[in-house]
């Protein structure tokens, strides 16, 4: 299928309105962003972002939204993610393909990040009839006490292009069980793919007669982002991030009390690959890890602890794997790695390995962009020593440090000695090292693996990561809760009004 006909089946124009309130914005006033397919270098269609009064609109319409939808029965809500899983799996292809064009994944992986949203809305669906709360036992007579979980309001969700839709579903699905509704600031590197899903989203409520709770905001991070993360009437951020997009947004949101922030930022991961492990799977693991989405995913592999029995061996064998990477247009069958996302991405990139030839890094193999129109690079190894500064940097590229080390006790102290922490995989035989690995003292991160790499994460897991990396966790789990208030009651069902605590007052 063509480009233009993947953008004229998700009704795609040349000039695109970016902002959706309670109806798509019809010439919004922001400026125009051009979205550039990173294969080619070659625009792809132009989109009219948001200036702040449309952000008000949009706020405004996310609000009247919510005071509808709070009041909808919860399974009644997931009737609408149900529709709208349905919905994805019948535009799978098309929308897999605009995510290829727009940001320059290959193709089965951008049709895994439409499988991941379509997951989502199943997930989402079970949700809605289990938001429990607990009860607990009054100490007083004739009394219940008891939790509840109410919806929270609208809530700010700012992805990144790496996953331009997947982490809009991570939000939008629980937000929409949980009774909220969502202003959507997406990457400005991926607005078309947005407003493909906004389209599918919005169509959706109509059909299903239920209040617009899905809004869209493409605007500039100076005018739209900023005006969102300040907005005290918002009282969730979700921001899939760097860690210094997070610390702005910490900061900002310090001063109102009680917004809370969802920060998923750098990860910087690492695998351990021991002396007794299964090295063909430990080198599948890295290459998909270190060479997938061209590294440009938060969990991606950037380091890899050897022990020293194996790093010989384990080297050959991924350089050797490393030569078969087929390197092209991310569309075509049998290509493994497309573009980086943009010209400031490869200068990125170039910049990190001067950094580690000036540390004394040794090039395995890579290093250079290649010479071709588009962002192509080379897949790059760099065997490094463990004190190298540029280990403890995250470089969204595929740029992978090897590093030796002598004992397992070691490679975790590596593993967890950088700001990051969201990723983190040992690749072992023996039950003590990988227990170990995952024990009190071992890896620090949100996300610890066994013998398996460190992307590709299921939602059915909560997903985000410790230290720098934010705290927030997302998707699966009990993450549902950060989208709703709870509220502890206590009814007294007797005619006496016994204290806590066996106070006596007045009586
Ligand atoms: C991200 O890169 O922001 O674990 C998310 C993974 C994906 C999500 C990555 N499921 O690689």
């Amino acid at each position: 299928m063509s480009a233009s006909t993947v953008l004229k089946e998700l009704g795609i124009h040349e000039v695109n309105s970016g902002v959706y309130a309670e109806d798509w914005i019809a010439a919004p006033g922001g400026g125009e962003l051009v979205s550039v397919n990173p294969t080619t270098g070659q625009p792809l269609a132009r989109v009219l972002q948001a200036n702040e009064a449309e952000y008000e609109q949009v706020f405004h319409a996310a609000q009247r939204a919510f005071l509808e939808w709070r009041m909808v029965p919860a399974p009644r809500r997931g009737e609408l993610v149900r529709a709208l899983g349905d919905a994805l799996r019948e535009k799978k292809d098309l929308l897999g393909s605009l995510v290829t064009l727009e940001m320059g994944k290959i193709k089965p992986e951008g049709l895994g990040e439409v499988q991941e949203m379509i997951d989502m809305c199943d997930f989402a669906v079970g949700q809605s009839r289990m938001l429990y709360g607990l009860q607990m036992h009054s100490e007083r007579p004739g009394h219940r006490m008891f939790e509840q979980w109410h919806p929270l309001g609208p809530v700010g969700l700012i992805t990144s292009f790496n996953f331009p839709i997947a982490v809009w579903a991570w939000n939008s699905c629980l937000a929409a069980i949980c009774g909220d509704s969502v202003i959507w600031k997406p990457s400005s590197q991926t607005p078309l793919t947005a407003i493909a899903v906004q389209k599918i989203a919005a169509q959706l409520c109509k059909d299903h007669g239920v209040p617009p709770i899905f809004t869209l905001c493409v605007g500039k991070g100076s005018t739209v982002g900023e005006r969102l993360v300040s907005d005290r009437r918002v009282p969730l951020i979700s921001a899939t991030a760097s860690c210094d997009m997070g610390r702005r947004v910490n900061r900002v949101m310090a001063d109102h009390l009680g917004r809370r922030a969802l920060l998923e930022l750098g990860g910087n991961n690492a695998i351990i690959v021991m002396d007794d492990a299964d090295l063909s799977l430990a080198n599948r693991a890295v290459l998909f890890g270190a060479v997938g989405t061209a590294g440009q995913r938060c969990t991606s592999t950037r380091r890899v602890y050897l022990h020293k029995k194996i790093a010989g061996e384990f080297t050959e064998r991924l350089l050797s794997a490393y030569k078969q990477i087929r390197i092209g247009d991310p569309l075509e069958e049998g290509t493994l790695m497309g573009p980086l996302v943009d010209q400031a991405a490869v200068d990125i990139m170039l910049k990190a390995i001067d950094e580690v030839k000036k540390e004394g890094g040794e090039i395995l193999t890579g290093g250079k962009r290649i010479d071709r129109p588009g962002y192509f690079v080379e897949p790059t190894i760099a065997k490094v020593r463990p004190e190298v500064k540029i280990l403890r940097e995250e470089t969204f590229a595929p740029l992978l440090y090897l590093v030796e080390v002598d004992s397992l006790d070691q490679a975790i102290e590596y593993q967890n000695g950088v700001d990051q922490g969201l990723s983190s995989a040992i690749f072992t035989r023996n039950l003590q090292s990988a227990e170990t690995f995952l024990s009190p003292r071992g890896s620090d991160c949100g996300i610890a693996n066994v013998n398996i790499g460190t992307s590709g994460a299921e939602i059915g897991g909560a997903f985000g990561g410790e230290k720098d990396t934010g705290g927030g966790r997302e998707s699966g789990s009990d993450s549902w809760k950060i989208y709703m208030r709870r509220q502890t009651c206590t009814v007294n069902y007797s005619n006496h009004l016994p204290l806590a605590q066996g106070i006596k007052f007045g009586d």
